[in-house]
This record gives C-alpha cells, sequence and structure tokens, in this order.
C-alpha cells in the first residue's frame, strides 16, 4: 500500500506546487461518458495536482509572452504528470496518466465545441485545489486562476480531500462577464464557438497565439487572495 503522504511527497518533489485527492464517489455528476471510470474503469481516486504560473506576463503589452507562457507550462505539466506518473509507478502504485490540455476525441464542428476526457478544473475542485469562479477558471486562495492544472487516475483507494471552504467571486463581480470581448461567458460555462477564434487566434504567419486572456487578466481573485 502506497501512503498519501507518499504521494504527496513524490508530487511536491516532482515540480507539483498544489495537491489533492478525491475519491471517485465525487464524480456522480460528471457527464455521461466522461466520468473518470469511463477512462479507467478501475479508478477508485482522482490524484489532482497544479503548478503556479508566472503571473506578470499578463500584463505585458502584447500577448506573446503569455502565449509562450502558457505553451511551456502545458509541456511543464505534461512532463511533471509523465514523472509523478512514472515514480508512482516504481513504488508500486498503479495509475493513469490524464492530459493536461490536448489531445481529446470529443468535437462538435459545427458548434466549435470540444470536450475533455476528463474535466480537469472539476477535478481540481473536487480535490480540494480551489472553486470555480464565473469566470469558469479554477480560482485557487494563493495562486488565483494562475495555475495549470494536470490529474492521474489510480486503482488504490484513499479519502477525499476536504473540499475548500472559501468563496471565489464577491456577490456582485461580474468584471470578467461584462469585460469579454466575445460575450462568451455565461456565468456557467463558455461559449466554446465565441471564445475560440481569440483565445486559438491564428496570426498572418501561421502561429497560434493567444490573442485574448481577459477572463483569466482581469478577475480581482487572478492572483489569488493576495492583493485583496
Ligand atoms: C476545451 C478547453 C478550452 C475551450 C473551452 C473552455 C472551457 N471553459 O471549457 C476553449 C478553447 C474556449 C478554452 C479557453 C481557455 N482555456 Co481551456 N481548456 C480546455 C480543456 C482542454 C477541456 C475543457 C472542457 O472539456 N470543456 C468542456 C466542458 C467540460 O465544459 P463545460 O461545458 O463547462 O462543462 C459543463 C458540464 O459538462 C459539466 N461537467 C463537465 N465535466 C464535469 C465533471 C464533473 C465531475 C461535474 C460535476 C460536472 C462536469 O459542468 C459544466 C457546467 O455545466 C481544459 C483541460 C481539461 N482537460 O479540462 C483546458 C482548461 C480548462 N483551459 C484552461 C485555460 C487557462 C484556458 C484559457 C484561459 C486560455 C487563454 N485564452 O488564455 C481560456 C479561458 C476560457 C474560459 N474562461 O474558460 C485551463 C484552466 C485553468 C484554471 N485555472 O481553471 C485548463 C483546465 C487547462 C489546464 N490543464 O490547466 N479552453
Ligand atoms: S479568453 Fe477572452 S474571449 Fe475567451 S472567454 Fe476569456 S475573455 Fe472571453
Ligand atoms: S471577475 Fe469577478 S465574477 Fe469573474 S471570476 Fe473574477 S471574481 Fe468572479
Amino acid at each position: 500500500m502506497v501512503t498519501k503522504e507518499k504521494i504527496k511527497e513524490i508530487a511536491f518533489e516532482t515540480g507539483a506546487d498544489l495537491f489533492g485527492l478525491a475519491n471517485v464517489d465525487r464524480f456522480a455528476e460528471a457527464p455521461k461518458g466522461f466520468h473518470p471510470k469511463d477512462i479507467y474503469s478501475k479508478t477508485e481516486t482522482v490524484i489532482a495536482f497544479a503548478i503556479k504560473l508566472p503571473s506578470e506576463t499578463l500584463f505585458a503589452n502584447n500577448p506573446v509572452p503569455f502565449t509562450h507562457v502558457n505553451t511551456l507550462a502545458m509541456q511543464k505539466m505534461d512532463m511533471i504528470s509523465y514523472d509523478i506518473s512514472t515514480k508512482l509507478d516504481k513504488v508500486g502504485l498503479k495509475n493513469v496518466l490524464i492530459p493536461t490540455d490536448d489531445p481529446y476525441l470529443s468535437w462538435n464542428e459545427k458548434e466549435q465545441e470540444g470536450r475533455a476526457i476528463l474535466s480537469l478544473r472539476h477535478v481540481a475542485f473536487l480535490a480540494g485545489l480551489g472553486k470555480l469562479g464565473r469566470n469558469n477558471l479554477l480560482i485557487n486562495k494563493d495562486y488565483g486562476n494562475m495555475i495549470q492544472i494536470g490529474a492521474l487516475l489510480t486503482d488504490q483507494e484513499f479519502n477525499s480531500d476536504p473540499l475548500v471552504d472559501y468563496d471565489v467571486c464577491p456577490p456582485n463581480c461580474r468584471i470578467c462577464l461584462d469585460n469579454c470581448p466575445q460575450n462568451a461567458l455565461t456565468g456557467e460555462t463558455v461559449i466554446q464557438k465565441a471564445c475560440r477564434p481569440l483565445s486559438n487566434y491564428t496570426t498572418e504567419k501561421g502561429y497560434t497565439i493567444k490573442k485574448c486572456f481577459e477572463c483569466r487578466k482581469r478577475c480581482p481573485r487572478t492572483l489569488g487572495f493576495r492583493n485583496n
């Protein structure tokens, strides 16, 4: 039996900044086909972790630095997930790695709507890493929304970590909804067809850049509760 403390130690020594466990019983409300057991039927626990992103690039005058940070964060998170997965394998904990972003299978061309095999925002919430804001992003009290999330599924059963006990959105705040240039935010979800042209913008030379990240940048909780 691998202990929770051992998993946590491996996650942090490998580079994670946040860590939590969610027993699979917490996923009862997951949409059909997108439950952890749809990916790996032996799943008993979902292991969640996240890395903090360098934040000041958000406030640069052009979108290239943030695009680059975003690209590197995806690569770094996937490598950290890979390394945690291998280390856990070596100590005898079977596990299945979930990609931090691409690839995924579900795609509706007409609506330009994709869905990952497992929603990592929901995983992070259920493992006690933070709460979902109206901007549809997971917000952690220390690092705000500036985190990249990763996860592994394991067949060993663990108790869940407590859900967070703080609220992230002040009752009347609508900053993200009112400042989305595409009106893509409903407060519950993102209209992907509206967001994608700016979120994955193609330059004349053919580079894909993050031309918009207003929902991330303008939130008073962008950097957590530190500046409040
Ligand atoms: C597809 C995708 C996109 C799409 C759709 C965004 C979205 N919010 O779903 C587009 C291209 C628009 C996009 C944009 C961005 N993205 Co994106 N994206 C993803 C990806 C790969 C899959 C998300 C997905 O499947 N969405 C579709 C479904 C799940 O969303 P939904 O319709 O809201 O789901 C509803 C139901 O189905 C149900 N549900 C779905 N699954 C589950 C599970 C359970 C247990 C329950 C109870 C319910 C439930 O709840 C929802 C509400 O009804 C994830 C990585 C991942 N694996 O999760 C990153 C991810 C969400 N993106 C991320 C980021 C950072 C961004 C951008 C900021 C990038 C940028 N422009 O700079 C923007 C932000 C847009 C926004 N405000 O959300 C981060 C978010 C980090 C954080 N702090 O939360 C993620 C988690 C990547 C990561 N590993 O860190 N993204
Ligand atoms: S990334 Fe831009 S377009 Fe997409 S939801 Fe956020 S503010 Fe709106
Ligand atoms: S801008 Fe306001 S409403 Fe939107 S996520 Fe941030 S705190 Fe919540």
